[in-house]
């Protein structure tokens, strides 16, 4: 009877332990626009590196502020140990550290830095990004080659540049297309900035409507934005306007599922090409560098920064299964 007694209990307290131990690491994975292709990807990589590491990934959609900061408090009570956010909009990466701090979670970001107050990269929030000002310039490049190749004049050309310059990345991107083409020769004030209120196709295409209105000098057009989906609105508000293959000439960033679209189209579109990056990197690496950090203390390094390739509809199988993807 005594020893009975003394095994069972032993067994209880055993209990909760065991069931500790067995509870797989929880990291959280935030983004900003969910339905876009390429945050998508990212998740689909991340999901990769759980399994591989053998933890538990947690995928939140994040539009807004107040989204971002409950999915935090989420995160916490889920016992998760850290997170990777591409925060809705960088000013919020106060209220991010602040939240992270408080729950004892890691948080790293990818895609876009998060800023504070005054608009400096917050040092302690190891980041993930693109080489975005080196990335447009490589747009701007690709832009410029096909002008050259299609015989066009430089000075009846316009340049659409689908602009959201409250984040960082996407001004340097934008910002490296238009140089490279003004050190090619293009005239700058053939330049029209065309502000989107969004990252989304929609917000592009009203974006470059206005602008097509105003500038309908421009018979010709090259366009380009921070990702595939600014370029495809201004490609989109071309063709109602009568702008169609022949007379633009449209390079993205991403070359994820919004331009493979594009390329499969039986015939081509003003979509000439886009900057492939690498949702596998960001995706994978963000993830597997929190669970280390969180698990065995490896803090990442404060920031990485992934280069692009040219891929067009021409070399895209080959480029994509170069990058791995
Ligand atoms: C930003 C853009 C996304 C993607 C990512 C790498 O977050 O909004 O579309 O280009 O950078």
């Amino acid at each position: 009877m005594q020893r009975r007694t003394i095994l069972s209990l032993a067994t209880l307290a055993a209990l909760p332990l065991a069931a500790k131990a067995a509870d797989p690491v929880k990291i959280g994975f935030l983004v900003k626009q969910a339905e876009e292709p390429w945050f998508q990807d990212e998740w689909k990589f991340a999901e990769a590196a759980a399994k591989d590491k053998g933890f538990t990934l947690v995928k939140i959609g994040v539009p807004n502020g107040e989204k971002t900061l409950a999915a935090i408090d989420n995160l916490a009570a889920q016992k998760a140990v850290g997170f990777v956010i591409c925060a809705p909009d960088v000013k919020l990466g106060v209220a991010i550290n602040r939240a992270a701090k408080r729950h004892k979670l890691k948080v790293m970001s990818v895609d876009d830095q998060l800023v504070d107050g005054a608009g400096k990269p917050i040092a302690d929030i190891p980041h993930m990004g693109i080489s975005g000002y080196e990335i447009g310039k490589q747009v701007g490049a690709g832009l410029l080659a096909e002008i050259k190749a299609r015989g066009w004049k430089l000075e009846e050309v316009g340049v659409l540049r689908v602009a959201y310059d409250q984040l960082p990345t996407g001004r340097e991107r934008t910002m490296g297309a238009v140089d490279a083409l003004k050190a090619g020769g293009m005239p700058a004030a053939n330049v029209v900035d065309a502000p989107q209120a969004k990252t989304d196709t929609e917000s592009a295409f009203n974006a470059a409507n206005i602008a097509f209105t105003k500038n309908a000098k421009f018979k010709k057009w090259v366009a380009f934005g921070l990702n595939d989906e600014a370029a495809l609105g201004a490609v989109r508000a071309g063709e109602g306007r009568g702008i169609k293959a022949d007379a633009m000439l449209a390079i993205g960033i991403g070359g994820s599922q919004t331009a493979l679209n594009e390329f499969t189209k039986p015939t081509a579109t003003g979509f000439f090409g886009t900057v492939l990056i690498s949702p596998k990197r960001h995706g994978y690496e963000t993830a597997a560098m929190v669970y280390d950090w969180a698990t065995a203390g490896k803090t990442p390094p404060p920031v990485t920064l992934t280069s692009g390739i040219l891929m067009t509809r021409a070399n895209q199988a080959e480029i994509r299964k170069q990058m791995g993807l």
